[in-house]
């Protein structure tokens, strides 16, 4: 019989390969699927743990709270505040950072999260997910301030997401490849179910809102029109649509199956870069994808590269299969190109 490893035991493994993950890095990843199982849980309650509808506030964003966004968020924050891990947390619900009370040690990393990730579908059942990034707390500080957050996706030390679907799966990677691990209910533990994902580089599927089409810039008109024209078109294949408006079970189908995910930036309000959050939705996802092989731009740049300004910047995000996000970004390198001609 070939025999299960439970998330515990991946991540021992890992400690001891090279020391590749700290102890007190493995003790976070714990605490946080721990609380994914507990978010899990509600989720699953539905209507009768009273967890659907909205709340009556609103998050920094301006954004209705819906009451899981906030269960969730508090199950995140209690989980994590005591261990000893952690200097400080970010979330989507919260305006600002949530440092460590005095009353408990502090730690080394930074932790941040969108406690549930595609609100508008709880109430209907469809999937949603937590989406977390870690970070290391720079040690030239004294204390905790938000500037210490403000450090590029390539400075993660950790990142994943637990998709809370037909299955529950929690998605990490330390810099080593993508493991994905389903919750085993019975025996209440995370079991891993596979390794070193791989995205094929080709896709013949998109994942784009397609009823924003008329405020989108010229660069993604001109790809998911080729995308459109099919076989009798420039790229001779024809292409499927997906888009289930959770970030966290679009990604899961890529790291499955491949293909393209957009959230582009678009004219109903030029002065934001996009919908979607960089710190916690854009660069732990684009850290997963890399490692599986695809690739995540801004449309211009590497999503990892990007220097944050704030906490609750937006960006642009294209992500997923490696040749299609670079036929993505030379169409937007190609109009900026002929822009400043
Ligand atoms: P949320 O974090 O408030 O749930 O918003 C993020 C979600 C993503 O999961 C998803 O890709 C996108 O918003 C869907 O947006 P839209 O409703 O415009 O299709
Ligand atoms: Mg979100």
């Amino acid at each position: 019989m070939t025999q299960k490893i439970s998330l515990s035991r991946y991540l021992v493994e890992q400690q001891r390969i090279d020391g590749r993950i700290p102890p007190q890095l493995r003790l976070l990843l714990e605490v946080v699927a721990r609380a994914c199982k507990s978010i899990s849980h509600a989720v699953n309650k539905g209507a009768l743990g009273g967890v659907l509808g909205t709340a009556s506030t609103e998050n920094v964003q301006g954004e209705v709270q819906k009451k899981l966004d906030i269960i969730a968020n508090e199950v995140l924050i209690e989980a994590n505040e005591w261990g000893g891990h952690l200097a400080a947390m970010a979330s989507e619900e919260m305006d600002g950072i949530y440092v460590v009370p005095n009353r408990y040690p502090q730690g080394e990393y930074l932790l941040l999260f969108d406690p549930l990730d595609g609100s508008s579908n709880i109430d209907v059942n469809v999937s949603i997910g937590t989406i977390f990034s870690v970070l290391k707390k720079p040690d030239d500080t004294p204390g905790v301030s938000e500037a210490d957050f403000l450090q590029a996706g390539n400075k993660q030390v950790a990142a994943g997401y637990c998709v809370y679907g037909p299955q529950t799966t929690l998605v990490l990677t330390v810099g080593d490849g993508v493991a994905m691990f389903t919750l085993d209910r019975e025996q209440g533990s995370f079991v891993l179910s596979e390794e070193n994902i791989r995205i094929p580089e080709d896709t013949k599927e998109f994942a784009i809102n397609m009823s924003n089409m008329r405020h989108w810039d010229d660069p993604v008109k001109r790809y998911i029109d080729e995308c459109l024209q099919g076989k009798e078109g420039l790229r001779g294949k024809d292409f499927n649509m997906r888009w289930i408006a959770s970030m966290v079970a679009d990604v899961h189908r890529i790291l499955t199956r491949g293909g393209i995910f957009m959230y582009p930036w678009d004219k109903r309000d030029p002065d934001k870069p996009g919908k979607l959050r960089l710190m916690y939705e854009a660069n732990p996802m684009s850290w997963l994808i890399e490692q599986a092989g695809g690739a995540a731009t801004n449309g211009h740049q590497r999503m990892l590269d990007l220097q944050p300004t704030k906490l609750h910047e937006r960006v642009s995000v294209v992500l997923g299969s490696k040749n299609e996000v670079e036929r993505v970004t030379a169409y937007h390198l190609d109009a900026a190109r002929k822009k400043a001609a």
